[in-house]
């Protein structure tokens, strides 16, 4: 007997027009194309920075690389689960299936990285830092294994899907809880030029990480190829948005508050001394 579970995801139960299967492809392959590019943004603007943010812009280059190859994993998984059979393209015809569990499983690497990098951007001072980052880390961790177990559930399940997602839904408002305090000592401890920073992170972090749970959600509007589609897409936005841009914010961040704390990059140390021009 096959159980839902069997089908792991949607992407297995539902042919697709050729429209929405190159759609598919395109949103993965700029996914992971993104990401792998803005490896080498991170590891530039790491020589921009002081030294104790230096490890905020190489997190986002180790997430960069981290999330690329679980994507670009995700886009051969697509390419090979599907065959053009009869005008569609149609799923498990080559005894393959699609799952976007390796998504989970990435997560379980890139959110205690994207959670260590807030609270080191903000010069959370040693002690305070590792504590903090302990307590983001540990609901985190549980809200991703717990919706890791439940999304098996979308081909079907929903009581799985529905109990596991509300299970995880509790550990992310603790997370919430947790990201609150670090803003809030984000807050105190920046410069007063940049407290908005912190304030504005807040509002983009609850924003992006919101749309995760939509997409673990979609699939109860219907096994149909748009809602496969756009949870593609939905998946590709937070991920662009909850690792890429926010990595381009926290090291905008760090990049001006090295500034105000009076850090000169070597090469312009060297432009602009009279050593250096003579
Ligand atoms: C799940 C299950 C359903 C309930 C909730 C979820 C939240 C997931 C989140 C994921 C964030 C992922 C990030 C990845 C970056 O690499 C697990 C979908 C609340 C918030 C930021």
């Amino acid at each position: 007997i096959v159980s839902p579970a069997d089908f792991g995801s949607i992407e297995n139960l539902v042919p697709l027009t050729t429209g929405q299967y190159t759609a598919g492809s395109l949103i993965l392959m700029i996914s992971y194309g993104a990401h792998f590019a803005f490896i080498l943004y991170f590891l530039w603007s790491s020589f921009q920075v002081a030294p104790r943010y230096r490890i905020v812009t190489i997190l986002s280059a180790v997430v960069m690389a981290s999330a690329g190859l679980s994507l670009l994993r995700e886009f051969s998984t697509w390419e090979t689960s599907y065959a053009f059979v009869a005008g569609m393209y149609q799923p498990l015809s080559e005894n393959s299936t699609f799952t976007n569990a390796f998504r989970y499983g990435n997560w379980t690497i890139t959110v205690p990285l994207l959670l260590t990098q807030l609270g080191i951007a903000f010069g959370l001072p040693r002690p305070e830092l590792h504590k903090r980052t302990l307590r983001m880390i540990i609901p985190a961790i549980l809200m991703i294994w717990t919706g890791l177990y439940g999304q098996f559930g979308e081909t079907g399940d929903w009581s799985r899907l529905n109990i596991w997602g509300v299970i995880s839904t509790v550990f992310f408002v603790w997370l919430i809880v947790e990201v609150r305090g670090v803003i809030s000592r984000g807050i105190a401890l920046s410069p007063a030029e940049l407290k908005g920073w912190p304030k504005n992170i807040w509002w983009y972090f609850l924003a992006t990480w919101g749309l995760y749970p939509i997409a673990y959600a979609l699939p109860q509007l219907g096994f149909t190829g748009d809602v496969v589609v756009v949870r593609q897409l939905l998946f590709t936005i937070a991920d662009i948005s909850s690792k890429l841009i926010y990595g381009i914010i926290l090291s905008r961040y760090v990049l001006r508050r090295s500034a105000l704390e009076g850090y000169v990059p070597a090469a312009e140390a060297l432009e602009t001394s009279p050593a250096g021009s003579a």
